[in-house]
């Protein structure tokens, strides 16, 4: 049961992003020398002996990500959690001996903890007690780059803080520098209060923040729509290619890095398809199992684009060791931002590095192999792409009188217009539009013949 050899030499230094957050915005994993961790998972039913385990072995690249080495494990079964302390009692004294044993400064548990089970594990354990929300939120603080990235991330980051100030708060107002008029106590106040009132009234100024920002975007996508190019966005697990391969894709030079989070702000790039149409394709944060969903609120104005996409190609990395739970995984945080419903043409990459085609997984029907690194493949994706989004078109007669002119120019500016000509009484178009278009000009839709197919 315990593994105590997994030890990680890695001796690359974090990123120190932290001072942009300010003091009391960090700090999950103290980074001022890389702490020494120890795993902890518990295997619940439905999940398999295997699934814990290779969730395990993900949480520890989360970790080193993060700037930490991991250097023992341990695994529980359970039917559930223990409510006091997500592992056994018994447990508990075992991994106290352990983290003993390999002198470890922290220990990370594989599932969310409650505000309870941390206070309790770090009382029985004598050291901080965390969960792999907080290491993700950790590498997406050090990750973030944009105002709205960071803004996204921190306030995250102080929903996931929030219910968890019990019997910490004179600590979090220490670090953040007590003095100043927001810190001083009122009548029967305790610090605690202090704490909370200053860490809502930080949230609340970040989704006002955050909210101005998003309405801009939409205004600035509410124009590119009248453009009428096709939306593409690329989604998947992170670190599956996907900015390599919108790189590959429009030539872009967008950060590709073998690290977890490399990206988390949208970019945007045209692309021509081989039968002409511009499309424009954005690359954005990728996912993982068990995001936390601090992280899917915050990040809305980022993922919006996900969800108003005409098309998703959803990047897996077929050399990896579980493509199909990968794809499990980002379907489910997709069916959280509300974008399961978008047409998704599944992009199987990394093939250089699949030793046997016949590898991939089945059952996906319409999937493309490529390799963004290499460029195979490219073809018969750009044509994908095209079939796919000519699919979510349909072709209409419009009779339009010769005063609305305007409709006229929606059809051209909207659609792709195929025949025109006039009568005696406006013009006859036929065009190829999407739904959008299509309930624009209903009004001058004529009616497909009876019988007529
Ligand atoms: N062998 C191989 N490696 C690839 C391929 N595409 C990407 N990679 C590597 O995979 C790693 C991650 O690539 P990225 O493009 O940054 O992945 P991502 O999905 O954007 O990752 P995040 O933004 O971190 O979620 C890098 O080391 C890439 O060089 C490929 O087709 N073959
Ligand atoms: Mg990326």
């Amino acid at each position: 049961m315990v593994d105590a050899d997994r030890t990680n030499t890695a001796t690359e230094t974090h990123r120190g992003a932290y001072g942009e957050f300010g003091s009391d915005s960090g700090g999950l994993i103290d980074r001022s020398f890389r702490e020494r961790i120890v795993l902890v998972g518990v295997s619940m039913p439905p999940a398999s002996a295997e699934d814990t385990e290779a969730s395990l072995e993900e949480l520890a690249l989360l970790v080193d990500t993060a700037g930490a080495d991991a250097v023992a494990s341990l695994v529980q079964r359970r039917q559930s959690p223990d409510p006091a302390t997500y592992v056994g009692r018994g447990k508990v004294d075992e991994i106290r001996a352990l983290a003993e044993e390999v002198d470890c400064d922290t220990v990370v548990f594989d599932d969310e903890l409650t505000p309870a089970q941390q206070l309790n594990l770090e009382k029985q354990l004598g050291r901080s007690a965390i969960d792999r929300t907080a290491v993700i939120l950790d590498i997406f603080a050090q990750n973030a780059a944009s105002p709205e990235g960071k803004a996204q991330v921190m306030l995250a980051m102080l929903r996931y803080r929030l219910p968890r100030l019990r019997g910490r708060g004179l600590v979090l107002s220490q670090q953040a520098g007590a003095g100043g008029i927001g810190a001083r106590r009122g009548p029967g106040e305790t610090q605690l209060e202090i704490d909370r009132r200053r860490i809502v009234r930080r949230i609340h100024r970040l989704e006002d923040q955050l909210g101005q920002m998003r309405r801009t975007r939409l205004e600035q996508r509410k124009s590119r729509r009248q453009s009428r190019f096709g939306q593409v966005a690329i989604v998947g697990y992170t670190n599956a290619g996907k900015s390599t391969l919108l790189n590959r894709l429009t030539s872009s030079d967008v950060l590709v890095e073998d690290r977890l989070f490399a990206t988390l702000d949208a970019t945007t790039r045209r692309l021509q398809l081989p039968g002409g149409e511009r499309v424009l394709v954005t690359d954005t944060v990728g996912f993982v199992k068990k995001l936390p969903h601090q992280l899917v609120e915050s990040f809305k104005t980022t993922l919006d684009i996900v969800g108003e996409a005409d098309l998703l190609l959803h990047v897996v990395d077929a050399s990896g060791a579980d493509p199909e739970g990968e794809m499990k995984a980002v379907r489910s945080v997709l069916g959280e931002i509300g974008a399961a419903d978008v047409q998704e043409l599944v992009v199987f990459n990394k093939v250089d590095a699949v030793p046997d085609a016949g590898r991939l997984p089945a059952g996906h029907e319409g999937a493309v192999a490529v390799s963004a690194r290499t460029g195979e493949g490219m073809d018969k994706l750009l044509e994908a792409i095209s079939a796919r989004l000519r699919s979510l078109l349909t072709v209409v007669e419009l009779h339009i009188p010769f005063q609305r002119a305007d409709a006229l120019a929606v059809a051209h500016r909207e659609g792709e217009v195929l025949v025109e000509g006039t009568d005696e009484a406006g013009f006859c178009v036929r065009v190829r539009l999407d739904e959008a278009g299509e309930s624009r000009l209903a009004e001058f839709v004529v009616p497909p013949v009876a019988g007529a197919r």
